[in-house]
């Protein structure tokens, strides 16, 4: 789905730690150990994560890719280590350890219903579920929202925003401000559920206590919104250069994530045309939109694939985590025998932290959609690539005449 700018993770949850290696950031973007830092240490927030985020410090260490200060158009490598593989040294051991037992290696044999898990074992022909579930584990998500990260640098220098909130953790619903702040996350950074609505933050922080104390997990919705894209990012030509569906992809790739919505998404089909579509009016001063305004953006700033210059306004929905400490029911894989899922540690809700991922991804696709369309060994030529099609498009409908 990438195809400018990409990236592989490796690693195990309970393994050393995180690798990503993040190819086409253009020369000359600034990044720097504290950029990363920053993006880690969000995502390792909110309210209803578990024991497992008060072990963890991600800063994450830049290996390759940036020479002082700024990035080589290399690829960057990034490292996260897992400061809890101190307690897991045996159970994830590389080398074979004979004789441990089942319990030292951490063997799981009690699939967890919604996880990888069952699948992961049949498919990988694998009898250990920790085979399967140390690389399905959200752990995985740090070292995207360290790519993310240097996605993030590259796009501020062109003039464009990332940020999140959380709309919905299980049955509460915000009614987030209209407009939203900006910048959006200075608001959300300052709620431990990411959330703009004081009194549905907390309403959703006693859900998730609720929850917790029940032994039992929750899901919700978050929105990514990005600010200050230019026109014409994506393509209506083909299904593969469509921006919406490559965001939806980059979004439903999130561990958990079970649905995406653009704009007014699922809403729109309840309504008629004319309550949906976003009219126009021309305004010079929207140069990054063609010289025209839209009245309202329930596109979500995606009009046929491609952007619109509105603010691109995104959605997912996260189930609830899959690891329950009152577990469900499963079955022993070595005895066919009804049996308690596995209990492992877990958080209760990661609604706030992935609404992080979801910037991350969304910060992804968009350096590769502009990388696409404007170029980019260096950042400066993809400014200046930027700049002369705004000139053009900004130019392209006439002042009216009144
Ligand atoms: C996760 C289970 C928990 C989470 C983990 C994702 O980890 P553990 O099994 O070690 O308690 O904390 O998330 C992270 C470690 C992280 O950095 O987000 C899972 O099973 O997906």
């Amino acid at each position: 789905m990438l195809t400018r700018v990409r990236f592989t993770t490796a690693g195990e949850s309970h393994g050393r730690g995180m690798l990503v290696i993040l190819e086409g950031i253009p020369a000359g973007v600034r990044f720097a150990p504290r950029d990363l830092a920053r993006d880690l240490g969000r995502r390792q927030l909110g309210h209803g994560r578990g024991g497992r985020m008060k072990i963890e410090r991600d800063a994450g260490e830049i290996l390759s890719g940036v020479r002082l200060g700024e990035t080589l158009g290399s690829p960057l490598a990034i490292w996260i280590e897992n400061r809890d593989h101190e307690n897991w040294r045996t159970a994830m051991s590389v080398e074979p350890r004979p004789g441990a037992s089942d319990e030292a290696l951490r063997r799981v044999a009690l699939p967890r219903p919604g996880h990888a898990d069952l699948v992961g074992l049949l498919k990988y022909d694998r009898s250990d579920a920790r085979d399967i579930l140390e690389r399905s584990s959200a752990r995985e998500t740090a070292a995207r929202v360290a790519a993310g990260s240097a996605a993030r640098k590259f796009l501020s220098e062109l003039g464009i925003e990332v940020g999140s909130h959380v709309i919905r953790i299980g049955p509460v619903e915000a009614v987030p401000p209209h407009p939203l702040p900006a910048p959006l996350n200075d608001a959300s950074d300052a709620s431990d559920v990411r959330c703009l609505d004081e009194a549905a933050a907390g309403k959703m922080r006693e859900a998730i206590d609720a929850a917790g104390s029940e032994g039992d997990t929750l899901g919700g919705v978050f929105e990514v919104v990005a600010r200050g894209l230019p026109v014409g990012l994506g393509s209506h030509v083909a299904w593969d250069r469509r921006l919406d569906a490559r965001l939806g992809a980059a979004l439903l790739s999130i561990q958990a994530m079970k649905g995406v919505e653009v704009g007014l998404g699922f809403r729109a089909a309840e309504r008629r045309g004319s309550d949906v579509h976003d009219e126009f009016d021309a305004d010079p001063a929207r140069t990054r939109s063609g010289g025209v305004r839209r009245r309202r953006n329930h596109a979500g700033g995606l009009e046929g694939g491609t952007t619109t210059g509105e603010p691109l306004v995104v959605r997912a929905a996260m189930k609830p985590l899959s690891s329950l400490t009152r577990p469900l029911d499963s079955v022993d894989l070595r005895t066919g025998a009804p049996a308690a899922a596995v209990r492992e540690r877990s958080d209760v809700c990661a609604v706030p932290a992935a609404a992080v991922v979801g910037e991350a991804m969304v910060a992804l696709v968009l350096a590769d959609a502009l990388v696409e369309k404007f170029g980019g060994d260096s950042l400066g030529e993809t400014r200046r690539n930027l700049d002369a099609f705004l000139e053009k498009t900004s130019a392209a409908v006439p002042r009216s005449p009144s």
